[in-house]
């Protein structure tokens, strides 16, 4: 017992023992820190999904998969699937069975179903892109250029069939007013501009101009409410995409 206590005096007093213990320590804690660190950013790698990605000028994109940069609006998007339960007024069906990956996202509530309910702009109508309800899609574009938009949605009336789609904070002429007139009650791929003239839309009129290689940010916004989105695309050539 005295043996050992007199060692680690020994080594206590030894200075250049106990700086070599200082520096292992250091060199030990230096290389704990690092694998931390190490393991921090490998899983903040992994909770980060991989941007979307453009392909040979053409992308497809479920609208579930959103991000909403404000919640509190008078509009808002729900995911719609086999679970939602919400009591919300416009929502008395559901489509999800028949929408793309079991889901669809729907703008609620919805208080003018009909042309004789009520339109008060800024609440349930928005002819002004970008001012309601914006959900946002970051996406890599491999090919810039001119993209056609493409949107299939599920219209049961004639008050949910508009809705206004933008680029990087912008709202150009060309995405706004998309309109859906043929093919009521069904999940219905459409690319048309509703103008004054032609009420049911103009086609080749909805595009995006992406400027750069690189990522941009899709956005949509409310132009009916109501208004039931299952996806988008976006292709170089006129084409309605295939189911
Ligand atoms: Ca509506
Ligand atoms: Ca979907």
């Amino acid at each position: 017992m005295r043996q050992k206590t007199n060692q680690l005096s020994k080594n206590y007093i030894n200075k250049p023992m106990h700086t070599a213990y200082m520096h292992k320590s250091r060199s030990y804690m230096e290389r704990i820190i690092g694998l931390l660190v190490m393991i921090v950013v490998a899983s903040s790698c992994g909770n980060t999904e991989p941007p979307l990605r453009e392909k040979d000028g053409f992308i497809m994109v479920e609208a579930e998969n959103f991000e909403s940069p404000d919640t509190s609006d008078v509009r808002r998007w729900y995911v719609i699937d086999s679970t939602f339960s919400k009591n919300i007024q416009g929502f008395n069906n559901n489509y999800y069975s028949s929408s793309s990956k079991g889901k669809y996202i729907m703008l609620l509530p919805d208080t003018r179903v009909t042309h004789d309910d009520t339109l008060v702009a800024g609440l349930n109508f928005s002819n002004e892109p970008g001012k309601i309800a914006i959900i946002d899609y970051p996406i890599y574009f491999e090919n810039p250029g001119k993209y056609y938009v493409w949107v299939s949605a599920y219209s049961s009336g004639t008050e949910d069939n508009g809705i206004h789609v933008g680029i990087n904070g912008q709202w150009p002429e060309s995405g706004a007013r998309m309109q859906w007139c043929k093919n009521k009650n069904q999940w219905t791929w459409e690319s048309k501009q509703r103008t004054d003239e032609q009420h049911c839309g103009v086609e080749r009129q909805i595009y995006l101009d992406i400027p750069t290689k690189g990522l941009h940010t899709i956005s949509f916004s409310m132009r009916e409410d109501g208004f039931r989105f299952d996806r988008f695309a976006l292709s170089k050539e006129y084409k309605k995409p295939e189911n």
